[in-house]
């Protein structure tokens, strides 16, 4: 229809969301996942992925002079991890809330890291710090078409 075919233009927020290896591990997946779809933010990519040392590297380049670097890479690619596209406006921003601050024990209670973790080289989920980076790790952790273009039921009682 033409309200897809103008949808599909649109310049529409998404963030990439990623359960760690320890979130897999400690069996967080259904519950992380819960909090976005509760929230009301669109799933337009999911994926439970085993990333290599160079994909771990390329998504966490601003960080490769921190002496944290080398057992980062080493968490990220411990075990599979479970990628995440996420779309609506703002989700940028409100996913980093959903989450909680870096250091699960400086987190809020409520936030996933808040409640569920309680060290930041355990931290559990990764989310987009801007828009761009969004895009960004988007495009570096999906293919062509592994992203789905699909419209909720629940669009017109979550956005007015
Ligand atoms: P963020 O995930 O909250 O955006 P960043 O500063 O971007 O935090 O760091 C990326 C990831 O690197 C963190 O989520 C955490 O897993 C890890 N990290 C950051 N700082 C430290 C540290 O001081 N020690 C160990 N790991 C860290
Ligand atoms: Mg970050």
């Amino acid at each position: 229809s033409m309200l897809t075919i103008w949808h599909s233009n649109m310049e529409v927020e998404q963030s990439y969301i990623m359960i760690k290896p320890d979130g897999v591990q400690r069996g967080l997946v259904g519950e992380i996942i819960s909090r976005f779809e509760k929230k009301g933010f669109l799933l337009k990519g999911l994926k439970l992925f085993q990333c290599s040392k160079d994909l771990a590297q390329e998504h966490y380049k601003d960080l490769k002079d921190k002496p944290f670097f080398p057992t980062l890479i080493e968490y990220i690619t411990s075990g599979p991890v479970v990628c995440m596209a996420w779309e609506g406006d703002g989700v940028v921003a409100s996913a980093r809330k959903l989450i909680g601050a870096t250091n699960p024990l400086q987190a809020e209670p409520g936030t996933i890291r808040g409640d569920l973790a309680v060290q930041t080289g355990r931290n559990v989920v990764h989310g987009s710090d801007s828009p761009d980076n969004g895009k960004r790790e988007i495009a570096l952790w999906f293919k062509e078409g592994e992203l789905c273009q699909w419209e909720s039921v629940q669009t017109p009682w979550l956005v007015e």
